[in-house]
């Protein structure tokens, strides 16, 4: 127990792989709630909190854009958009620091098309930009994952979950697609890193032998 004790008191302080991400396995809110804490709507696409989960908890958010022919092409994304004051709040985030950026997508429907984006902000010659950090593309039946480093570089950080019902032809789209377990966590500098292998070690072995 005392080794224990001592290897988690030698953990720096804010390594402890905290998720900056509200929300971001969806398991704040009750199922059937569409009313998303911590993402932002930005068009008319249908989201709800659904279970079970797709890779973590026991829930998931479902987003649906069921069209028509008249109406196809209907489009939309939930947004976690750091710096418009939904869900992490920019502040939290240090300039110059590595981060690492993780979530699942499943896509349900054999029709449309449904993806991760993330993307930061960039300030050039040329004026504002969100130029894309990653792009994770759903495939039916199929959980595809996001795992990203970046460095912050102070500018907004979107994490945007889209579906579209576009596919040409005519006739009736339903394309729906689930996403789960999404986390920001500071990447640790290779010293503490090695601090943190040391110390999970130590835990693991009292864990294994008790
Ligand atoms: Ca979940």
């Amino acid at each position: 127990m005392l080794v224990a004790v001592t290897a988690t008191a030698v953990l720096p302080a804010g390594l402890a792989s905290a998720n900056l991400i509200t929300n971001g396995s969806f398991e704040q809110d009750a199922v059937g709630s569409t009313t998303i804490t911590g993402f932002a709507q930005q068009s008319n696409i249908d989201a709800v909190i659904v279970t079970p989960a797709v890779s973590d908890g026991s829930q998931a958010l479902q987003l649906s854009a069921a069209t028509t022919s008249s109406s196809r092409g209907r489009y939309g994304s939930f947004v976690n958009d750091f710096g418009s004051g939904v869900g992490v709040d920019s502040t939290l985030l240090t300039i110059g620091q590595e981060y690492r950026i993780t979530g699942d997508i499943q896509q349900i429907s054999t029709e449309g098309n449904s993806y991760i984006n993330v993307n930061q902000e960039v300030n050039g010659p040329g004026g504002r930009s969100f130029p894309a950090i990653a792009v994770v593309e759903g495939e039916a039946g199929v959980i595809k994952s996001l795992d990203e480093t970046f460095v912050y570089n102070g500018g907004r950080l979107r994490l945007a979950l889209q579906l579209d019902g576009f596919g040409g032809g005519t006739g009736t789209v339903t394309p729906v697609a689930r996403f789960d377990n999404f986390t920001l966590t500071v990447v640790p500098e290779p010293a503490s890193l090695a601090l943190v292998g040391a110390g999970g070690l130590a835990l693991l072995g009292r864990r294994r032998s008790a």
